[in-house]
């Protein structure tokens, strides 16, 4: 089963989002199989964020992420990393299709109040970043043949 990275963002913890975000997934059929709360080390956002390391708002981003407690999740299902996508919305909220999850409940491109990752490689890469394998369980849910046809 395909798998992503989903991390709800310092603002989304703080705003008291993270309910409605875990609640948007679970509700679209995909499986909850890891999550945990941590203030991001710095070390750890330079490797999330190495294709942004270099760019003028990285010093920004940086501080943003690690203002305060991350929620991490890892979700599994079928075109997650593309549905999850188009779930989250355009990078800037300003710009994001209403019933998107930063069309809904954000404003601007600072604080986007979610993660998710944009490929399948990507995802693979994120996960192993910031989950050991231990850390997801496996297990079927029980609406999985009302699901997947
Ligand atoms: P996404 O989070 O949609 O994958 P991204 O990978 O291009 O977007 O950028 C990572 C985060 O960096 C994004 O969620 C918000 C921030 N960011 C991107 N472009 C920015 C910009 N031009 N100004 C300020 N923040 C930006
Ligand atoms: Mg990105």
């Amino acid at each position: 089963m395909e798998q992503t990275f989903l991390m709800v963002k310092p603002d989304g913890v703080q705003r008291g989002l993270v309910g409605e975000i875990i609640s948007r997934f679970e509700r679209r059929g995909f499986k909850l199989v890891a999550a945990k709360f941590e203030r991001l080390p710095d070390a750890r956002v330079m490797e999330h964020y190495a294709e942004h390391v270099q760019k003028p708002f990285f010093p920004g981003l940086k501080a943003y992420i690690t203002s305060g407690p991350c929620f991490l999740m890892v979700f599994a299902g079928k075109n997650i990393v593309k549905i999850s996508r188009d779930m989250i919305g355009a990078t800037n909220p300003a710009g994001a299709a209403p019933g998107t999850i930063r069309g809904d409940l954000a404003l601007e491109i600072g604080m986007n109040v979610i993660h998710g990752s944009d490929s399948v490689e990507t995802a693979a890469r994120e996960i192993g970043i910031h989950f050991k394998p231990e850390e997801l369980a496996s297990y079927t849910r029980i609406d999985e043949q009302y699901l997947y046809e």
